[in-house]
Order: structure tokens, then sequence, then C-alpha cells
């Protein structure tokens, strides 16, 4: 919990717990737990439709579309200095109403077209809202970070009521998570300068696991369609000839 120098709470938490250390502090603090523990439930339940997705398309596929998924909540701190960055009050109203990605869940797929495919599988479920979608696939941002983002409503079901909770859904391939991951670890090294040459050498990084997608993906319609069309010898031709332009 953030403290400042003299061991007291930061303003920002001050403000969201309420003033003083008595009842009403105790009482918001009961507030925001319960608050998270909703986000945490809203993560479980986007968790488990893309668990049930994957089971489903695996059994049809013989493969599956997801490798891993990652969820996380956003901690108190990054949740203040969010609210602080963009001018919104500190108050567990502003929370929910100011913060999409308190709860966040990153789904990481063996080839791209699985990608859209598992958005819209998910999108096709009549208890899931769209708020907000970005397709950095097919417009990268302009360091080369690719990922299908949404913002989606779920709800959960409490004891005496459906409560609606927002979460953050981040889609990308294993390429495009090995690139973000990196990227992310070295700009956010401490006391580093990230120079011009550096910031054009990871554009370069974002273009090559581009390349490897397409080119994987490129390998699975092969194999799709050789499977498709039987093992006969004029597809197996093909195949030589694909995967040799290939290399
Ligand atoms: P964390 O710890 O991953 O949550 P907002 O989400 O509202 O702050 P914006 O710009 O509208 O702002 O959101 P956007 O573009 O949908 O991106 C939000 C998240 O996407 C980031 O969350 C990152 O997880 C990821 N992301 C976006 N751009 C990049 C990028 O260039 N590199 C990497 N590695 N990740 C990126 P946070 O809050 O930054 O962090």
């Amino acid at each position: 919990m953030p403290q400042n120098k003299s061991g007291f709470l930061s303003d920002s938490m001050q403000e969201l717990l309420g003033p003083g250390v008595g009842q009403i502090s105790l009482e918001r603090m009961q507030e925001l737990n319960k608050l998270m523990s909703y986000y945490r439930c809203a993560m479980m339940e986007v968790v488990t439709k893309f668990n049930v997705l994957n089971e489903q398309y695996s059994l049809q596929f013989d493969r599956n579309p997801i490798t891993g998924i990652k969820s996380r909540l956003k901690t108190l701190p990054s949740i203040l200095e969010k609210l602080e960055r963009r001018g919104h009050p500190f108050s567990l109203e502003s929370i929910e109403e100011n913060l999409n990605d308190v709860a966040g869940v990153r789904v990481i797929c063996s080839f791209r077209e699985d990608v859209h495919m598992l958005s819209e599988a998910l999108m096709q479920q009549d208890d899931i809202m769209l708020l907000e979608r970005k397709d950095y696939i097919r417009n990268p941002k302009p360091n080369g970070y690719r990922s299908l983002h949404m913002i989606v409503s779920v709800p959960i079901f409490l004891a005496h009521e459906k409560k609606y909770m927002r979460v953050e859904i981040q889609l990308r391939t294993l390429a495009m998570d090995f690139w973000a991951t990196l990227e992310h670890q070295l700009r956010y090294k401490k006391d580093f300068n990230f120079a011009a040459d550096m910031e054009r050498e990871l554009f370069t990084c974002a273009h090559l696991s581009a390349e490897l997608d397409e080119r994987m993906d490129g390998l699975r319609q092969l194999m799709q369609d050789q499977s498709e069309a039987g093992h006969s010898e004029d597809k197996s031709n093909r195949w030589m000839d694909q995967s040799h332009n290939l290399r």
C-alpha cells in the first residue's frame, strides 16, 4: 500500500479510502476489496470462456488454438497512478467508470487466424458485450506492436445480483507475445535511454516477428489443404514446391 516517507498513506490513497483512520476508512477498504474481488471474478469468467473455446476447437480441428492464457489484476498503486495521470478523481466509482483495464486477460494463440477466430467466437456469446476493439494486427502501432485488444463487459453472478464488469482482453500470437514481452522489458529498464537506432532495431524485430507469423500461417494452410484433399501425389509435390519457396 503506497505510503509517504513519514509512514502515512499517500494523498491519493487517503482520498480513495476517506478521511481519518476510523470506521469510514475501514468500510471503504472493505468496499475496495469487494470491487477487486468482482474484477477477479470477471477475469475468471473470461478465462473460462477461452478455455472452453480451446477445448471445443481442439476437438474440431485436432489442435489447440490457444497456447497459454495469462491474467492479472492491476495493482492499487498502478490504479491510482493511472487515475492521476488522466485527471480522474480517486474514488471507487471513478475506478469503475474510468478504467477499462483493472482486470486483464492475455490470450496467446498459435496462429494469426486463431486470434480473429477466437475473438469472433467470444463475441458471439450472448452474455458478453463488446465496448471497444483495437486491431493492432491489421494496424500495428508505429513501433511495430501487434495484438488485438478488446474491452468487454461480462456478467458475474453474485448471491443476490448480477453485475457487469469490464475486462481488457489482449489476443496475440506467440511471435507477437515474444516481441511485446521483450520490448516491454527493454523499454522499462530503469536508468536507460532508448536511442533512435535501438527503436529502429526493435521495429525491424517486430517486422521479423510478423514475417514469422505469415510463414507459419502459410505452413498451416498447406497442411490443412493437404489433409482436406487427401495425400495425393500431386498435393505432396505442391507441398514440396511451396515449402521450398518458403525457405
Ligand atoms: P500493462 O501492465 O500490460 O497493463 P490504456 O490501456 O487506457 O492505458 P491505450 O493506449 O488506449 O491506454 O491502450 P492500448 O493501446 O489498448 O494498450 C494498453 C496495453 O497494451 C498496455 O498496457 C500494454 O499491455 C499493451 N501495449 C500497448 N502498446 C504496447 C507497446 O508498444 N509495447 C508493449 N510491449 N505493450 C503494449 P499497460 O497499461 O501499458 O501495461
